[in-house]
This record gives structure tokens, sequence and C-alpha cells, in this order.
């Protein structure tokens, strides 16, 4: 297993502002927030990125999306969020674990940079 920040922060290693948790997945707060609400949705599943996707993940995927929608409502932005996943270097992806980054609380332009 790579040196990854998301393992730990999933193991307790590192501790992080945590929002929600199953077996599954967990979504915690961004340290480093680019909207006045940035929360990231991390598989426990350890896969790269979307491109790392294996047959049958397709039902874990899809949990996260579920998932992310009631997180959205629970934190109050379900009129209005955006979800980003940054797949490769060139995309900005700087940790190799996927995530998902829900982005609100403010006007968000497009297209991103
Ligand atoms: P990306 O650049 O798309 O791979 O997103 C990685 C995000 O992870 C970035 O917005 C900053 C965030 N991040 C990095 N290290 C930590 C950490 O230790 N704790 C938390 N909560 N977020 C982190």
């Amino acid at each position: 297993m790579p040196d990854c920040i998301f393992c730990k922060i999933i193991a307790g290693e590192i501790p992080c502002n945590k929002v929600y948790e199953d077996e599954h997945v967990v979504a915690f707060h961004d340290i480093q927030p680019q909207a006045p609400v940035h929360v990231l949705f991390v598989p426990k599943k350890h896969m790269v990125s979307l491109q790392a996707m294996e047959a049958g993940d397709e039902v874990l995927l899809g949990h996260m999306m579920k998932v992310v929608a009631q997180q959205a409502q629970a934190l109050g932005v379900s009129q209005g969020y955006r979800l980003v996943s940054n797949c490769g270097a060139s995309a900005g992806q700087s940790v190799d674990l996927l995530h998902f980054h829900l982005l609100a609380g403010r006007n968000l332009q497009w297209p991103p940079g």
C-alpha cells in the first residue's frame, strides 16, 4: 500500500473533521477548503481513481453518489453544489485514492480553471 494520507485518515491514524462514515465510505471536511462547504467522499476500498474501477465497483460508486446526495441535504446545500473528482495529476489530483469533492456555499464559476 502506498503512503496514502486518506488511508491513514480512514484507519484513524490521522484526525479529520468527519461528517459521515459507513462500512464503504467516509466523508470529511477538506483541510484546504475551496468553498464555505468543501467535503471529501472517499471509498474505503483503495482505488487510485475512477480509471482503476473494477467489475462490481459500480455498486460502490452508486452507493457513494447516494451518500453524497444525502450529505448535501444534511449539510443544507442540496439546492446547489458541485461534485468533482480530479483524475490524474494534470487534472489536479494530488492524493492517489479516489475521492469526490463536494463544493458549495458560494457561486461557483464555470468553466473551472
Ligand atoms: P485532489 O487535489 O483532488 O487530489 O484533492 C485532495 C484534497 O485533499 C485537497 O483538496 C486537500 C485535501 N487534503 C490533503 N491532505 C489532507 C488531510 O490530511 N486532511 C484533510 N481533511 N484533507 C486533506
